[in-house]
């Protein structure tokens, strides 16, 4: 029995206020555009001096922060996969990130985590597919009770997580 709850909220993932937001990062962790952008903008320049010390973070896997100005206490970044025509272990490389996310959260004891559509913007992971992995993965999560948030900035997204977590 899994006791992981998902919802789906149309939002800028910076105004959550959830225990952990995730980072959709690259591999040094020293910040970027879209959603990683966006997110060290928030916190400040403090998160970028946190950053410097994780050593930079591999595809499919994920490190933790504190959340300094952002509303989240913390926050979970993980590196998805280029897409490079979906030979290249992407899919296992994606669900690997949530996975990563989950049992970060269970060790912190969190009780709310918000993902954004990690690998969906410039990294080019097609829509329908990462969704599909993302609430696939979450949903048969089984650690302790966790409520997620999929954080779907663009009407697409939205759409497909909500057809998503309805089937
Ligand atoms: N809140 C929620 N979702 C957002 C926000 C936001 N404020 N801003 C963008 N998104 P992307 P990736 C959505 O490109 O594909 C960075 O430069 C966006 O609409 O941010 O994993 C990193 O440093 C899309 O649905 O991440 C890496 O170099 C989703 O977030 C690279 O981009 C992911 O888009 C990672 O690329």
């Amino acid at each position: 029995m899994t006791v992981t709850k998902a919802q789906v909220s149309r939002s800028d993932i910076t105004r959550l206020s959830v225990d952990a937001i995730v980072n959709a990062a690259n591999n040094s962790l020293l910040g970027g555009g879209g959603v990683d952008g966006a997110i060290h903008r928030a916190a400040g320049p403090e998160l970028l001096e946190a950053c410097r010390v994780l050593g930079g973070c591999a595809t499919g896997d994920a490190k933790l922060t504190p959340g300094f100005n952002l509303p989240a206490g913390y926050v979970i970044h993980t590196v998805g996969p280029v897409w490079q025509g979906g030979a290249a272990d992407e899919s296992r490389l994606l669900a690997a990130c949530y996975q990563r996310c989950l049992q970060l959260a269970d060790q912190y004891q969190l009780q709310s985590l918000a993902f954004p559509a990690i690998s969906t913007g410039v990294y080019g992971f097609p829509k329908a597919a990462a969704c599909r992995i993302a609430v696939d993965t979450v949903t048969a999560w089984q650690g302790r009770p966790l409520q997620v948030t999929f954080c779907c900035f663009d009407t697409r997204t939205y759409e497909l997580y909500r057809a998503a977590l309805a089937s």
